[in-house]
């Protein structure tokens, strides 16, 4: 399984975040990627740089002014004299208007952004744009013949949507991976997440898909983020009725309990009978995550790449969330490794 990397994930870095009250330095760090990388390169991988897709690509999932806000913003903030990271001051709720973007760049951010945990610095368009790349090259791979490719992406991605910024995810990484493979020969395709968080923004973009199936184990939104969806009534609508499937699980879930949710999402994508599989693989499941309530242990990582092996299919995984720093490295590479070992799934094209 090959690895496709940018370095241009660095340039995404020195953003605060406000947690629980406090104005803090950004969970989502770039020693992240630097430490899966390195236990990738440990593992032996082969690791490759993204192409030089076109960024008219992005289209394909976002909404054209929205990647252009995203573009453009840091320069409107430098422009009026300020530095550093780039956060809101206030959101669209109930009674107030959603039909107006306020053309101001305070005004502009409450309304594409959904929360202030997701500052925009000097290099996050750089940075946003690569990973992207990544998740699209991966996906690229896998239509052209790879049975597996894994895109190391920082930022991550699941919590954008077609038009909103949050959760430290600027562009859907994941979803231009599948809209990539729909877009190159696979009629059907799952997306499985198993990042600790509802991947609300890959939701919202396939929500009336008939053609995208999305299943996600993720902590119960009654208390986690993104708290706003990820309910298991949420199912779908329109041609999507029914193509979107919501297994939330308690706080201080373990392996066992994580692994009969795996069955019934592995159950699901079987039934869907998929052409490929993006799975959005976060590993902020982890027991030592310093921002979440799952149990898994470093075993249990090799235990889910053999999981997502099982469904036979060919794969693109896209690097998600995780944010036990020290130990990130090894689950990554302990689901990879599994999952190559196991995978089973005859490469396209051949
Ligand atoms: C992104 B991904 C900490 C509270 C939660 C946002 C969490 C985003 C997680 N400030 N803030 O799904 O790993
Ligand atoms: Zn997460």
């Amino acid at each position: 399984m090959r690895v496709v990397y940018s370095p241009l994930h660095a340039r995404h870095d020195g953003g605060v975040e406000l947690h629980r009250g406090a104005l803090l330095p950004s969970f989502e760090s770039p020693v992240r990627a630097q430490f899966i990388l390195e236990a990738l390169q440990r593992g032996g991988f082969t690791i490759v740089p993204p192409r030089d897709i076109p960024e008219t690509r992005l289209l394909s999932v976002h909404d054209a002014e929205f990647v252009e806000f995203l573009r453009g913003a840091y320069a409107r903030w430098t422009d009026r004299g300020r530095d550093g990271s780039m956060l809101p001051s206030g959101f669209p709720a109930r009674g107030l208007r959603q039909d107006h973007r306020p053309s101001g760049i305070h005004g502009s951010m409450g309304y594409y952004t959904f929360d202030a945990s997701t500052p925009i610095v000097a290099g996050t368009w750089v940075a946003a744009l690569a990973a992207a790349r990544c998740a699209m090259t991966a996906a690229a791979l896998v239509t052209e013949g790879d049975s597996a490719a894994y895109a190391l992406c920082r930022p991550p991605g699941h919590h954008a949507g077609r038009s909103f910024y949050g959760g430290y995810c600027y562009l859907n990484n994941a979803a231009l991976a599948a809209q990539y493979l729909r877009d190159h020969g696979c009629a059907r395709v799952a997306v499985l997440d198993v990042d600790y968080h509802h991947g609300n923004g890959t939701q919202e973009i396939f929500w009336e898909r008939d053609d995208v199936l999305f299943v996600s184990l993720h902590a119960t939104p009654e208390s986690e983020y993104p708290y706003f969806l990820g309910y298991a009534d949420e199912r779908g609508a329109g041609p999507g009725d029914g193509c979107t499937l919501n297994l939330p699980l308690p706080l201080g879930t373990g392996w066992q309990e994580y692994r009969a949710a795996l069955d019934v999402a592995l159950a699901a994508i079987g039934r869907f009978t998929p052409d490929a599989l993006v799975v959005s693989l976060g590993v902020d499941t982890f027991e030592a995550d310093p921002i979440s309530a799952f149990k898994l242990t470093v075993p249990d990582y090799a235990r889910l790449g053999a999981g997502l092996a099982a469904a036979g299919l060919p794969t693109v995984l896209v690097q998600e969330g995780g944010y036990a720093v020290a130990e990130i490295g090894d689950n990554v590479a302990g689901v990879l490794a599994a999952f190559a070992e196991r995978q089973t799934a005859t490469p396209r094209n051949t």
